[in-house]
């Protein structure tokens, strides 16, 4: 997607603080970190959101998730807690159209969210 930020990010068109990738997923640093943890996971295919995921797409989702379990380990906050979100819609906050999970830790997390 040639205006997609995450898919220039994805391409290293954009710098951007990577702690994983392999062919399928990059996971990097947020650039608006809302915790002492936060990291992007997402597929370098371009999927707007998660209504446009279709059952093709199910391993590639399961990998990052996968992918943000093994980061929740290596930050350290499998024993303090994590958070795995992903924002779908600008209603609920979702401001880049690539389809990436937050992962959060590292402080006590309020719920409900805002
Ligand atoms: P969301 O609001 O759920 O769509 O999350 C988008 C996140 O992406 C937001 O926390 C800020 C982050 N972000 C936006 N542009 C960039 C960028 O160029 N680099 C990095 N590392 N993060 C970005």
């Amino acid at each position: 997607m040639e205006d997609c930020i995450f898919c220039k990010v994805a391409a290293g068109e954009i710098p951007s603080d990577i702690v994983y990738q392999d062919e399928q997923v990059v996971a990097f640093r947020d650039i608006q970190p809302q915790a002492p943890t936060h990291i992007l996971i997402i597929p370098r295919k371009h999927i707007a959101t998660l209504l446009e995921a279709t059952d093709s797409d199910v391993d590639l989702l399961g990998r990052m998730q996968a992918t943000a379990i093994s980061l929740a380990r290596s930050e350290g906050l499998d024993q303090s807690g994590f958070r795995l979100v992903t924002n779908t819609l600008a209603g609920a906050g979702q401001s880049v159209s690539h389809v990436h999970l937050h992962l959060l830790g590292g402080r006590v997390l309020g719920w409900p969210p805002g």
